[in-house]
């Protein structure tokens, strides 16, 4: 079926988790919905902030234009706008578009009876984005801990926090995280790979099948995952990345704060080495 006749089909009312038929349609091939609306509102409003931010600072260079979070002595309390209280108007819009956009995917969601499996897999990544400027910062007592809204200030941010703790590289929870990135990138390679192969034979010849994509993993590695179980291990080490990227900044100051390096000590501790 082509996908305009799909549409048509499943065009259709129902289905939405707030006001009613109020924003149910469609502006071309876009759905509005409730959650449509306050995703622009909140994208507009922080895009207009940071602006607004660039417009107040000393600098229109797209590299260096930095929206910073407020000193740390403010704490967790209200900035003036000038001083840190853009960056918080701005994380709180970021987290209302990051929210209402998974919203959004879980109303479509709804309407074509899929599972939630999209918006539960976004919301990882959103997640890990509230751990670092919300969880993070309220667990070490200042919103100042936040990172700031800038292309190489927030670089000079993870490079400074990195050496904070010496050695980032020997954070346990950041090294799964790591492993987890990598071998997501070998899965997608091996996934998207296989498919575009198995896609475009030689001219004159069939395309393969999915026995084909089978025959070949089995012939090159005595084994096949198979065509679903290729996605679950996707979605398995792309969501296990946010959170164990969440998990290795969240540790680094509320629960560890001296050098990572250090927290190795429990090996050379073990009295099995006495
Ligand atoms: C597969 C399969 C696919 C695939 C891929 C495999 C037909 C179209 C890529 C092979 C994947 C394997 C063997 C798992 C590799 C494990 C890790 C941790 C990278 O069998 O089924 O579907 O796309």
């Amino acid at each position: 079926m082509a996908t305009l006749s799909f549409e048509r089909k499943y065009r259709v009312r129902g289905g939405t988790l707030i006001g009613g038929d109020l924003f149910d349609f469609w502006f071309g091939p876009f759905y509005v919905g409730f959650f449509g609306v306050t995703t622009i509102f909140f994208a507009v409003l922080g895009t207009l902030l940071l602006v607004w931010g660039a417009a107040m600072g000393p600098t229109w260079n797209l590299w260096q234009i930095n929206i910073a979070p407020p000193d740390l002595s403010y704490g967790l309390s209200f900035a003036p706008l000038a001083e840190g209280g853009l960056w918080q108007l701005v994380t709180v819009c970021a987290i209302g578009a990051f929210l209402s956009w998974a919203l959004r995917q879980a109303e479509i969601s709804r309407k074509l009876g899929m599972g939630m499996h999209i918006p539960w897999a976004y919301g990882a990544a959103v997640f890990a984005y509230i751990t670092l400027v919300v969880f993070r910062p309220m667990l070490l007592g200042a919103w100042g801990h936040g990172f700031p809204y800038g292309i190489f200030s927030h670089l000079d941010w993870v490079s400074n926090v990195g050496y904070q703790y010496l050695h980032f590289h020997y954070n346990p929870a950041h090294m799964i995280a790591i492993t987890f990135f990598f071998t997501n990138c070998l899965a997608l390679a091996m996934h998207g790979s296989l498919i575009l192969s198995v896609t475009n034979p030689k001219k004159g010849t069939p395309v393969g099948t999915s026995e084909t994509e089978n025959v070949f993993f089995r012939d090159l590695l005595g084994y096949s995952i198979g065509a679903i179980g290729i996605h679950r291990l996707g979605l398995f080490l792309a969501v296990s990345a946010s959170i164990w990227s969440a998990i290795c900044i969240v540790i680094s100051g509320p629960f560890w704060t001296k050098g990572w390096p250090e927290w190795w000590g429990w090996w050379l501790n073990l009295p099995i080495w006495r």
